[in-house]
Parts: structure tokens; C-alpha cells; sequence
């Protein structure tokens, strides 16, 4: 079952995208070309990114090449994060050879929406865009240059995470979880027995109006779009319409390979599939 063999060594990560936001990927001297926090006098940080648009090949299954235009380099792009009231601050340089943007989901003035006629970058122009992370909560970011279907699919999209200022305490060929087929089977994501996991679910699918998450042999809570303290629900299967997205929480009581996948067979028989791997914490 699933892609045979492996995508090229330096190409996109999935398993370093899992886990990485405002370029913590990097080594630290190049992840300041990119990104600097600078405290302001209210206790919330200025945090200055720099975006940029490129044309770039990525494979997407072992020897499969896609032309994609990107953020930075990679699809998805950067995730971008940051608590609710920092201020956020993009520079956006697009290096392709198509008009780009980026909008953002969250609330921002008008001349920052990026999706408004003459709002588009041109090929070598720069923009620099500006405004408070907020509500809290799960969101995204994309191209919203026409026609949106075509520079969505072709890669220009990201996560945006807004963390609460509280402290929670405790026709589509291949299908992927982040970009590369079967990537998180060959390589499961590694959790721990007895400790909390929380997964930030954002459904850029295109051409299917909807997606889904399905975890064997357990149950999540879910915080839709992550806007609210209070779980919504604790279910096996969430389905997500394109641009939804979820905080899901749960708790592995087993050791084990856990699968998920699409719930749309044939999502999962194309790629939309991956493990959980648990492993119990040795205390001794
Ligand atoms: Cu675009």
C-alpha cells in the first residue's frame, strides 16, 4: 500500500515542517535573515518576517515533479506565529514570474488585505505588510491573485497561529499531509504515551470541496478554527470544507502505531495518510 520508495534527501521535510514556525528550521545565523522579534513597551513583541514569491520545482511522490510557485521556497510556505496582539510585520518580495500577494485571515485593515483590485506585488516588487495578530486562533495565509484557484494549488498558501494570551496549560493525482505522499507512514510522527498532542489541522485541499482527519483507535477534542477555549466536540472523524481548520487534542493511552488518514478512500489510497507512533516515557 502506498508510493514506493522516497523523495529526494534535501528537498521539502514533512516530519521538519511539523514542527517548525517563524523559520525555527533554520540555524539560528540564517533564521535572522528572516526573522527578528523585537520587544515593544506593552509587554507584546514586533515580529518581522521576510516572505518572498519564487518559482521552484518540488517533487511530491518519489520522482513526481510538480512546478510550483512558493513561498520561500516551499509549499506549504513558512508557518507564520505569534501570541494575539504582537504586531506582525511582512516583507514581501515576489521573485517570480507572476503577480503574488498574501492575505491573510485574521483581522487587518483593508490596504493590508492583499485580495483587492491593485493589490497584487508585481514580479520584482516589494510590499510590507503590517498589522496585529488577531483573534486567537488557527488561520492561513495565501495568494489571492486571480484566478485564486490556480495560485492556491499551485502552492502559494501557509499557516498562521495565533496563540491566546492565557496560558491553556495542560482532481487532485496525489494526495499529501503537508506536500509529499505517505511521508508521516514512512516516517510516523512520534508522541508520548500519557501526554497531551495537539494537532493544527488547516485543509488547503483544492479541486475537492472537502477533507477530512480520521485517527484509529482513539478519540480528539475539537476547537474549530481555534477561536474558542471550549472543545466543540470529541470525535474520531472531523470533515473540513477548503479553508477550514482545527486545534485537535488528545491523549495516547497505547503504545503503538496509530494510523490517520482522509476518510475519503480515495484521498488515502493517493497519499492522505500517515502514523502516529507512541512510545512510552522511561522514567528510570
Ligand atoms: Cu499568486
Amino acid at each position: 500500500m502506498g508510493t514506493v520508495g522516497r523523495t529526494s534527501a534535501g528537498g521539502f521535510n514533512p516530519s521538519a515542517y511539523l514542527r517548525s514556525w517563524n523559520f525555527s528550521d533554520l540555524p539560528p545565523s540564517e533564521r535572522s535573515r528572516f526573522y527578528r522579534e523585537t520587544p515593544r513597551g506593552d509587554g507584546t513583541l514586533l515580529r518581522e518576517y521576510d516572505v518572498f514569491a519564487v518559482d521552484r520545482e518540488i517533487e511530491i511522490a518519489p520522482g513526481l515533479f510538480f512546478p510550483a510557485w512558493t513561498y520561500n521556497g516551499q509549499v506549504p510556505g513558512p508557518t507564520i506565529r505569534a501570541t494575539e496582539g504582537d504586531r506582525i510585520r511582512i516583507t514581501f518580495r515576489n521573485l517570480g514570474t507572476h503577480p503574488h500577494s498574501i492575505h491573510f485571515h485574521g483581522w487587518h485593515p483593508t490596504e493590508m488585505d492583499g485580495a483587492l483590485a491593485g493589490q497584487e506585488v508585481h514580479p520584482g516588487e516589494t510590499f510590507v505588510y503590517e498589522f496585529d495578530a488577531d483573534p486567537f486562533g488557527l488561520h492561513h495565509y495565501h495568494c489571492h491573485t486571480v484566478p485564486l484557484k490556480r495560485h492556491i494549488h499551485k502552492g502559494l498558501y501557509g499557516a498562521f497561529i495565533v496563540d491566546p494570551k492565557t496560558n491553556f496549560d495542560v482532481e487532485n493525482d496525489v494526495y499529501a499531509v503537508n506536500t509529499v505522499a505517505n511521508a508521516y507512514v514512512h516516517e510516523p510522527i512520534r508522541v508520548q504515551v500519557g501526554r497531551l498532542v495537539r494537532i493544527y489541522l488547516v485543509n488547503f485541499t483544492e479541486f475537492d470541496p472537502v477533507n477530512s482527519f480520521h485517527l484509529h483507535a482513539m478519540f480528539f477534542d475539537v476547537y474549530r478554527t481555534g477561536t474558542s477555549l471550549t472543545p466543540l466536540e470529541k470525535t474520531d472523524t472531523l470533515m473540513l470544507c477548503q479553508a477550514e481548520r482545527a486545534i485537535l487534542e488528545t491523549t495516547f493511552r497505547y503504545p503503538g502505531d496509530f494510523m490517520f488518514h482522509a476518510h475519503q478512500t480515495e484521498f488515502a489510497e493517493l497519499g492522505w495518510m500517515g502514523l502516529f507512533r507512541a512510545e512510552e516515557v522511561r522514567t528510570t
